[in-house]
């Protein structure tokens, strides 16, 4: 039986009785995924960097909620890409960034739809590993983009920039803008999210340093990739932190509301704020003077270079594992790092200057 038949055969299955039983009675009618020994789950055999690239498949994106602006733009990189290479595109999600339950069954949806592949954004490390590794047994290539899951549940994470590069950048924005003194606080996303956190981690390290040693970080708080959560727990920072100097918020969606608090009250210019925003989201806030300076990386480029990963994983380019090269069409030749990383390469700084010339 061809592998396409055996899949079919099992979605029927699928529908017919629940989808975990008859996914694991499927499982392993596919080439198995095996983790190498960088710990990402390369798929089986050898990678043939010479393979046609595929045209017809499907690639669906799961990114940690459809409703944010930053995935919009993120996705429809993905979706330009996948038509320019005769593939299809299609977006799940669930429309809160703390709805994990949410993933796994949109993952396990994709898998019952037997996509060729699909570009996940993890909302947390391990809640969709039992689901992910699941669909790579079903011979769906999973590539996580923007938020890692633990490495051994997907073939291959397209990581927007360096982690620790944007971990210490941000704290090295923020403590020239204060003057390397005085307490600072962290306006994450999800208590739970895997990129947010590492960058987070990255920058407890920077504030180790000596040049850091007037700075003095007193919380980090949760707003849940929620605009008003977000704006809500800005003012409570302020009003448990009166001395507070500046705050980092390493989201779009977080350093937005904390801009609009910020810019309708006393601090505005005074507090100062950076992370990670969109230019379109903050341009008001840099001409008004609230914000000086922010990072990111072009979303849509991110989109489209995890839609071409699953393109070439699916072809047999390339498997998952350290060393492998493939070309990501007109954005050139990227190589697989350890962990089965693919990093885009190195974020922008936008400032009253340069703002300008971005539209998005
Ligand atoms: C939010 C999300 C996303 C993150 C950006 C910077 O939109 O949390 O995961 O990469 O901010």
């Amino acid at each position: 039986m061809r592998k396409s038949t055996v899949r079919r055969g099992c979605a029927a299955l699928a529908t017919a009785t629940t989808l975990a039983l008859a996914l694991t009675a499927c499982g392993g009618t596919t080439k198995k995924d095996v983790a190498d020994e960088g710990g990402s789950a390369a798929t089986a055999g050898k990678a043939d960097p010479n393979a046609e690239l595929k045209k017809g498949l499907t690639v669906g994106f799961l990114p940690k909620q459809v409703n944010n602006p930053y995935f919009t733009s993120a996705d429809k990189g993905g979706e330009k890409a996948l038509k320019e290479l005769g593939s299809s595109y299609k977006e799940v999600g669930p429309s809160s960034a703390t709805d994990t339950s949410g993933q796994v069954s949109y993952v396990n949806t994709l898998t019952q739809q037997q996509v060729d592949a699909m570009a996940v954004s993890a909302q947390d490390p391990g809640a969709l590993c039992t689901a992910l590794k699941q669909a790579m047994k079903n011979g769906v290539r999973v590539v996580t983009y923007d938020s890692d899951t633990k490495p051994d549940c997907r073939n291959a994470f397209v990581s927007q920039a360096s982690a620790e590069d944007l971990g210490r950048t941000e704290v090295q924005l923020l403590a020239k803008q204060i003057g390397y003194e005085g307490e600072i606080a962290i306006l994450s996303a999800a208590q739970t999210a895997t990129n947010q956190n590492t960058w987070i981690g990255f920058m407890k390290d920077e504030l180790k340093k000596p040049a850091y040693k007037n700075m003095k970080l007193v919380k980090v708080a949760y707003g849940n990739d929620d605009a008003q959560q977000s704006f809500q727990q800005t003012q409570g920072l302020l009003q448990e932190y009166p001395n507070l100097k500046g705050i980092i918020s390493p989201t779009t969606v977080g350093i937005k509301a904390a801009a609009q608090y910020l810019s309708g009250s006393k601090y505005k210019g005074k507090v100062k704020l950076t992370g990670l925003g969109t230019p379109n989201d903050m341009r008001k806030y840099v001409k008004n003077g609230t914000v000086e300076a922010f990072e990111l990386w072009d979303p849509a480029k991110l989109g489209e270079l995890a839609a071409r990963t699953a393109v070439a994983l699916s072809s047999g380019q390339i498997t998952g594992r350290e060393g492998e090269t493939f070309t990501a069409g007109s954005m050139g030749e990227y190589t697989i790092g350890e962990g089965g990383v693919i990093s885009l390469g190195r974020p922008t700084v936008f400032d009253a200057k340069n703002i300008g010339q971005f539209d998005f």
